[in-house]
C-alpha cells in the first residue's frame, strides 16, 4: 500500500516525534489522527507485548468532555448503562446509541466529579452528537474536546513501569478505576484500563507540550524492563474478543447483537435517548450476534467485509481476522445469524483469497 498523504486533517498527537523515532512502520487514521499499527512486525509486538511492556499512543481515543451542572443528566442520554451507581474516580465502559438502539461508539466514561466527564471515545465523530443534544435540549453543560491525550502502558511489567515514574501508590489502582498523580509537577488522570488483556494502565496527558516529557521519561526508566513502543495489536485483541466500532459493530447494529448487554440496563437507564427501541428490541432478543470465529488454514490480511456462508446461505460477517501465534490458528471477529450462532457450528468463510472452514466458538481466546 501507498503512504497516507500528511496534512492538517491527519492530526499529529504529542507523541508523534516519539513514535517516529521508535521507528513506527504502519498508521491507520482513527478520529482524524494518526494511530500507529506496527512497529517491528505485527508478530513480533504481539509476543513483546505479552512477555515485556509497551508505551502505546492512543491519543486517538479523543475525550469528549461535558461540563456544567446537566453534564450527568446528558451523560445519561447517551447511553443504556445506568450509571446512577457510578461515583467520582470510576472508568464505565458504556455503548453510545442512538434514537434507534443503534451503536454510535463505545468509550470509555471517566467521571471525574458530578458535573465534570470524559467520554474517551472509539472511531466516529461523537462529538457532533453530544453538541446537538446539549442544545436541542437547552441543557446547562459545555461540550468539547480538551486537549487530552491518552497514554497507554500495556503489558505484564506495566506496574514496575509505572511505579518507577508516578510512585508505589499507582499499582494499588483497581481496574477501571483512575486517580490523581503527579509527573514532573503537572497532574494527571491514571486509569488501570487499556485496549489490551495484558494488564496496564491509561495516563490522561493534558496539555501537548507534556507528552513528550512523559514519553521519555518511559522510555527511559524501563530500559532494564525492554520497554518497547507499542500499539494496538490486531491479533490480541481479537484474541481478547476486544471489539473495534466501524470495524466489528456500526449504527446497524444494537448493543445486544455486539455482546455488549452485559453494559446495558435499559429499564433502569431512565433518559437514555435510544432507550424506547432498546426495550421494543431486547424483548425479542438479538437475531445476530458477536461471535468469537475459528479459520483453518492461511489467511490473507482482512480488509474488508468477509461474508460467512452455510451452503449457499449467507448468515453473517467477518470483520477481523488474524493468524495466532500462541493458539496457532486463525482467530476472528464475526457477526453470525441465531440459526448458526451455537458452539462448534461448522461455516465457510469468503476471503478475497477464497472460501476457508471456520467454526463458531463459545468464548474468545483471552
Ligand atoms: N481506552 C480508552 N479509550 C478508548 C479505548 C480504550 N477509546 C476507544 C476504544 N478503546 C473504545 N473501545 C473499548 C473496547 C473495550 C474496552 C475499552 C474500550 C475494554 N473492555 C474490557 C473487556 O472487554 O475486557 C472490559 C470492560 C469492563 O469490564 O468494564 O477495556 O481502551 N481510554
Amino acid at each position: 500500500m501507498a503512504v497516507i498523504a500528511p496534512s492538517r486533517r491527519v492530526r499529529r498527537t504529542p507523541f508523534t516525534d516519539g513514535v517516529e523515532a521508535a521507528g513506527v512502520k504502519g498508521y491507520t487514521v482513527y478520529n482524524h489522527m494518526m494511530l500507529p499499527t506496527v512497529f517491528r512486525s505485527v508478530e513480533e509486538d504481539y509476543h513483546h507485548l505479552k512477555a515485556a511492556v509497551q508505551v502505546w499512543d492512543v491519543a486517538v481515543e479523543r475525550q469528549v468532555e461535558l461540563r456544567g451542572p446537566d453534564a450527568a443528566r446528558l451523560m445519561q442520554m447517551l447511553t443504556p448503562r445506568d450509571l446512577r451507581g457510578m461515583l467520582p474516580g470510576q472508568c464505565y465502559y458504556v455503548p453510545i446509541v442512538d434514537e434507534t438502539g443503534g451503536m454510535l461508539n463505545d468509550p470509555v466514561a471517566l467521571k471525574l466529579s458530578e458535573d465534570r466527564w470524559w467520554i474517551s471515545i472509539a472511531d466516529s465523530d461523537l462529538l457532533f452528537w453530544v453538541k446537538a443534544l446539549a442544545y436541542g435540549y437547552r441543557l446547562d453543560v459545555l461540550v468539547d474536546e480538551p486537549d487530552v491525550s491518552p497514554l497507554a502502558v500495556q503489558g505484564p511489567l506495566a506496574d514496575k513501569l509505572m511505579e518507577r515514574v508516578f510512585g508505589d501508590a499507582v499499582s494499588e489502582l483497581r481496574f477501571f478505576r483512575f486517580g490523581w498523580f503527579d509527573f514532573e509537577g503537572n497532574t494527571f488522570a491514571v486509569a488501570r484500563s487499556g485496549y489490551s488483556k495484558q494488564g496496564g494502565f491509561e495516563i490522561y496527558v493534558e496539555g501537548h507540550a507534556n507528552g513528550m516529557p512523559l514519553w521519555n521519561a518511559l522510555m527511559e526508566a524501563g530500559k532494564d524492563l525492554d520497554v518497547h513502543a507499542g500499539c494496538p495489536n490486531l491479533i490480541e485483541r481479537i484474541e481478547g474478543g476486544l471489539l473495534s466500532y466501524g470495524n466489528d459493530m456500526t449504527r446497524d447494529n444494537t448493543p445486544h447483537e455486539c455482546g455488549l448487554g452485559r453494559f446495558c440496563s435499559t429499564q433502569t437507564a431512565i433518559g437514555c435517548v435510544g432507550r424506547d427501541a432498546l426495550l421494543r428490541v431486547s424483548k425479542e432478543g438479538p437475531t445476530q450476534q458477536i461471535r468469537a470465529i475459528e479459520i483453518e488454514g492461511d489467511m490473507p490480511v482482512c480488509d474488508r467485509v468477509w461474508p460467512l456462508t452455510s451452503g449457499a446461505k449467507r448468515i453473517g460477517q467477518v470483520t477481523s481476522a488474524a493468524m495466532s501465534p500462541d493458539f496457532k490458528v486463525g482467530v476472528g471477529i464475526g457477526m453470525v445469524r441465531m440459526t448458526h450462532w451455537d458452539e462448534d457450528t461448522e461455516l465457510t468463510v469468503q476471503t478475497q483469497d477464497g472460501p476457508r472452514r471456520a467454526v463458531v466458538r463459545e468464548k474468545f481466546w483471552i
